[in-house]
């Protein structure tokens, strides 16, 4: 590998844990706007999380579990609309300060800043999303602080797709080996590593046991130094928590 020169990090379920009780919260306040009689509980939205992005992710709960729901003719134009809400509500959520980040983040973006990496996101969700996680859970002043957000509809197939990466290191001008990837999912180390990148996976309830082949190491958190992180697979080297210097030793290998 090359010297490390960037870190590329996905949104939901790695900067924060957003999908439970922020995304999920936010599609059914929405359904009962739009007086459908549709309810994500916590269960359901785990298999409705195999599909990616906000809009698709409604298409296909309709095509697997609402058969009888009569599609009007502007099918798309309603799910467009929708998802508009959705994310105004999900906004809502940061803007109350509901959304925390996940431990270890903040800590890490500004060690990275410090230290002269460079910072990009490759994301499904929407632009205005991550604008509002990062303004309210990080800084007010933290998008500028990404050089690239790769996000939303930008690239037409999304993860496991490897294509929303790919736009990142084309923005970046980067090879994929001297970028380091954060990821929390099986669709997400999918598209990082049909990339190529090197990738970090930090797990949460909903993807613990998702297939991470591929993945330079596998733990629970990013951790902080009195709280360490736990490795579920891969080589630490007695590291206890992810900074700079351990990313750049992984780098290396
Ligand atoms: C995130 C997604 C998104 C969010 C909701 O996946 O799949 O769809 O759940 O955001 P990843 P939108 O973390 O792998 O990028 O409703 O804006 O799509
Ligand atoms: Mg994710």
């Amino acid at each position: 590998m090359s010297d490390l020169k960037a870190l590329i990090f996905d949104v939901d379920g790695t900067l924060a844990d957003t999908e439970r009780d922020g995304h999920r919260v936010a599609f059914n306040r929405t359904f009962k706007e739009f007086k459908l009689d549709w309810e994500w509980d916590v269960a359901l939205y785990e298999d409705l999380l195999s599909v990616t992005g906000g809009k698709e992710r409604m298409r296909f709960y309709v095509e697997k579990y609402r058969p009888d729901f009569v599609r009007p003719d502007d099918f798309d134009e309603l799910l467009k609309a929708m998802h508009l809400r959705k994310n105004e509500i999900f906004a809502d959520m940061l803007r109350s300060g509901q959304i925390k980040l996940r431990p270890g983040v903040a800590r890490l973006i500004a060690q990275a800043r410090d230290e002269g990496l460079r910072l990009a996101v490759a994301t499904t969700t929407s632009p205005e999303n991550i604008d509002a996680l990062l303004r309210f859970a990080l800084h007010p002043e933290s998008p500028s602080w990404f050089e690239v957000i790769a996000a939303g509809d930008i690239v037409p197939a999304k993860k496991p797709a490897p294509d929303i990466y790919f736009h990142a290191l084309k923005e970046l001008k980067l090879s994929a080996d001297e970028c380091i990837a954060f990821e929390d999912s099986e669709n997400g180390i999918r598209a990082s590593a049909g990339a190529n990148l090197p990738t970090v996976i930090t797990v949460n309830d909903y993807t613990r046991n998702h297939n991470f082949d591929g993945a330079l190491l596998v733990i629970d958190q990013l951790g902080e130094p009195d709280a360490p992180f736990t490795v579920l697979s891969g080589d630490a080297s007695g590291a206890r928590f992810v900074d700079v210097p351990f990313l750049r030793t992984l780098a290396s290998k």
